[in-house]
């Protein structure tokens, strides 16, 4: 629904598990972007701006303790809660570098044993990314890397969960399963310019 495709920014995901290197990359992402003289953004979810975001903060340092329920709720109410400024930038042609959005809140929620159907469905009307940039990286890997913090996410056994939980599809299944387990199916042309094809869609 609405903007033009010749003047929107497009909205570009960056994913994968903790020290995958995500942030290193949207942030030169971001210069190259700026380079060419568009106008983007680094964004990341969480985020930690407003009071849902805090919840979540104090719930991931082990400050307060949340049903698995209750927490996928919070992290979708936060891509919820940002959802029409997201949509504003968007239209006025500013592109979105974003690290983490609802891909994440499926994959950590459901390495928790929630239904990925469940999961999902908190997450449709969203906006759909132009691109997501999966960062593909072993657990083990990841942890010789500078190691993780203290957040109750950042430990190896659960980052091995989550890391199966991401929906890498595998190409050679029959069509039509491919088909139903493509989450998100956009053309998308990211060569010198990021320029998006289509009006803004919605998941
Ligand atoms: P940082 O933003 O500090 O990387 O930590 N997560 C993220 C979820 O469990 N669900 C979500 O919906 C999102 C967006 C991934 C955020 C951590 O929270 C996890 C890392």
């Amino acid at each position: 629904s609405g903007g033009s495709s010749e003047s929107r920014g497009a909205l570009v995901v960056l994913e994968g598990l903790d020290r995958s290197g995500k942030t290193s990359q949207s942030s030169r992402l971001l210069s190259y972007l700026e380079g060419l003289g568009h106008s983007a953004e680094l964004w990341r979810f969480l985020d930690r701006s407003t009071d849902v975001g805090q919840m979540i903060s104090s719930y991931l340092s082990n400050k307060s303790q949340l049903d698995d329920h209750t927490i996928h709720l919070l992290f979708s109410a936060n891509h919820w809660e940002k959802r029409s400024l997201m949509e504003t930038k968007l239209k006025i042609g500013t592109t979105l570098i974003v690290n983490h959005y609802f891909y994440s809140g499926v994959a950590f929620s459901s390495a928790k044993g929630l239904g990925v159907e469940w999961c999902k469905a908190l997450e449709v009307g969203l906006l759909a990314p132009d691109l997501v940039l999966y960062l593909d990286i072993q657990p083990e890997k990841a942890t010789e890397r500078g190691g993780y913090g203290d957040e109750r996410y950042e430990q190896l056994e659960f980052q091995k969960k989550v890391s199966q939980c991401y929906q890498i599809v595998d190409a050679c299944q029959p069509i039509e399963d491919i088909e139903k387990q493509l989450f998100v199916r956009r053309n998308v042309c990211i060569k010198n310019h990021i320029k998006p094809r289509s009006n803004l869609t919605i998941v």
